[in-house]
């Protein structure tokens, strides 16, 4: 485990962090951090208690005092040095990702290395927070339209991308001047702590004061509650379930603070009948099997065309015999477990309920024992045939369940069967007629934020806007223009002139 040592990880770890400091935590919880590939507890962590987040918000008002008064190129110049340093420590911190959650070591290299890809961009972004000016109706008069930092942004992020996605939004909410309290999922809390040392030590070299990057870990039902409702917190990025994201929104709508949301995917694949199989297996099987089946944009549904229905099956069923699952620190392997055993539960009841529903498993369906497996998370990537609206294809599994959905006709019956399902994260086409391409990207195509043609529905880069519709919660982040989601906009009008004409051509006279 010299990774853990790298990375500055201690047996007992603290849970706060203003910046550079780990205040102590008192009476917080314990919580024993383990690893689903073998099962061992790697370390203690010590949760924050209320007065630990009350203290921390205190401190990052301050931070936020000073860090907007810093030149926006400024701000970029010290993320520009967190991009550097993450570059240093690539290799322990995607080892810790891989160990931690149990995606493959090549996807937690790829996960640092999105937040490498975020810094940089944000270095460019950081001279390029434009306004724009307008004419006005009024003689002398002009109009522009600026942006300033919001205050304390909080970032509530999931297990399954452990860095990246705090990446982009504490990146690109600090270069446009906010400061930020990041809470984990408890279920990833390592890597968070060894992510908060890393760029802690850029913060030191620059004389930094505390309060601009924070971490606080702790009870869903203690701090996570306590950000949703507090008034000090203007923005809250919030990233999990459809289900835990429509109530955290609706608290936060109750002191009209904003969100950002990113929810569930259900994300679908057309293949039509100009399919190129060459290219679509893999990005299929990718996408599937991928961190286990637990990426938001993970591939969960393929909407395939009668014609070539038997061969895409029978090249799935040879692709998946030939997955490797095992540790995923062992580069031979494809597949690692998944998050934990409730992971592995909900999975065991989802393909009895694909059975129950009429559906049938052509492939896996099981949970795997033995030696490699004793941690007790490892299950087969599943393929399974259903009909289009079966009440379990709906729904998200986090899981590495794939299933098979036959369709005639028509691309545009396979664009329906892609959005009906409430979520609208990502999706993607394999044609290679520019007519159903074209189609499906058009205003009658898919209704998901995220529209592929021929590539996978994940992997997103970072220099696009993520995210998606429906249930998925509309928020933006990462690339484009989604920094604007970070700022407040205002509006300024100046006279220059000797009189006073009013708007809309009003007469007041005194
Ligand atoms: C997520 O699963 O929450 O596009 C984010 C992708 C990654 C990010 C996924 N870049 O699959």
């Amino acid at each position: 485990m010299n990774f853990l040592r790298a990375l500055y990880l201690e047996d007992e770890m603290s849970g706060v962090c203003s910046g550079t400091q780990w205040p102590s935590t008192g009476k917080g919880k314990k919580l024993q951090l383990s690893s689903p590939v073998d099962g061992h507890v790697f370390g203690n962590l010590s949760m924050a208690t209320s007065d630990n987040y009350d203290e921390l918000v205190e401190c990052a008002r301050e931070g936020f005092v000073f860090w907007r008064a810093v030149p926006a190129p400024e701000r970029g110049e010290i993320i520009r040095q967190i991009g550097l340093k993450l570059r240093e420590f690539k290799h322990p911190l995607g080892t810790l990702i891989s160990y931690e959650t149990g995606k493959p070591l090549q996807e937690g290299l790829g996960e640092v290395q999105e937040v490498i890809d975020i810094c940089d961009y944000c270095v460019g972004q950081s001279r390029m927070l434009y306004g724009m000016t307008t004419v006005s109706e009024r003689r002398s008069h002009r109009l522009l339209e600026q942006y300033h930092p919001l205050g304390i942004v909080a970032i509530i992020t999931a297990f399954n991308f452990p860095m990246a996605v705090w990446g982009w939004n504490a990146m690109i909410g600090a270069i446009c001047g906010n400061v930020s309290i990041w809470k984990p999922s408890s279920k990833a809390a390592a890597s968070a702590v060894a992510m908060q040392k890393i760029i802690g030590k850029v913060l030191a070299l620059n004389g930094l004061p505390e309060g601009i990057f924070s971490l606080v870990i702790g009870e869903r039902d203690r701090v996570g509650k306590k950000i949703l409702k507090d008034r000090r917190i203007p923005l809250v990025s919030f990233t999990g379930s459809v289900a835990s994201g429509r109530k955290a929104a609706k608290k936060v709508a109750k002191r009209l603070g904003r969100t950002i949301l990113e929810l569930g995917g259900n994300n679908g694949i057309i293949l039509t009948a100009n399919t190129d199989l060459k290219l679509a297996v893999p990005a299929i099987v990718f996408g599937a099997v991928g961190t286990t089946g637990q990426r938001c944009t993970t591939t969960r549904r393929l909407i395939i065309h009668e014609s070539i229905y038997d061969e895409v099956k029978r090249r799935l069923v040879a692709a998946y015999q030939s997955l490797k699952i095992g540790d995923p620190l062992q580069e031979t392997n494809h597949v690692g477990p998944l998050i934990d055993r409730d992971a592995v539960a909900t999975f065991t009841q989802t393909v009895q309920t694909i059975t129950d529903q009429g559906g049938t498993i052509l492939f896996g369906g099981n949970q795997l024992t033995g030696e490699d497996y004793s941690s007790g998370c490892y299950v087969e990537p599943t393929l399974a045939e259903v009909d289009h609206d079966l009440e379990i294809v709906h729904q998200e599994t986090f899981a590495p369940i794939l299933y098979l959905i036959r369709y005639e006709g028509e691309v545009e019956t396979a664009i329906a069967i892609n959005n009906e399902v409430s979520q609208g994260l990502s999706s993607a086409i394999f044609s290679t007629s520019q007519r159903e391409t074209e189609l499906f990207i058009s205003a009658q195509g898919s209704d998901c934020g995220l529209a592929n043609v021929n590539i996978g529905t994940s992997g997103a880069e970072i220099g696009g806007a993520f995210g998606g519709e429906k249930d998925t919660g509309g928020g933006r982040e990462s690339g484009s223009d989604a920094w604007k989601g970070y700022m407040r906009r205002q509006t300024v009008t100046i006279n220059y002139g000797t009189d006073l004409p009013l708007a809309q051509g009003v007469r007041f006279e005194i």
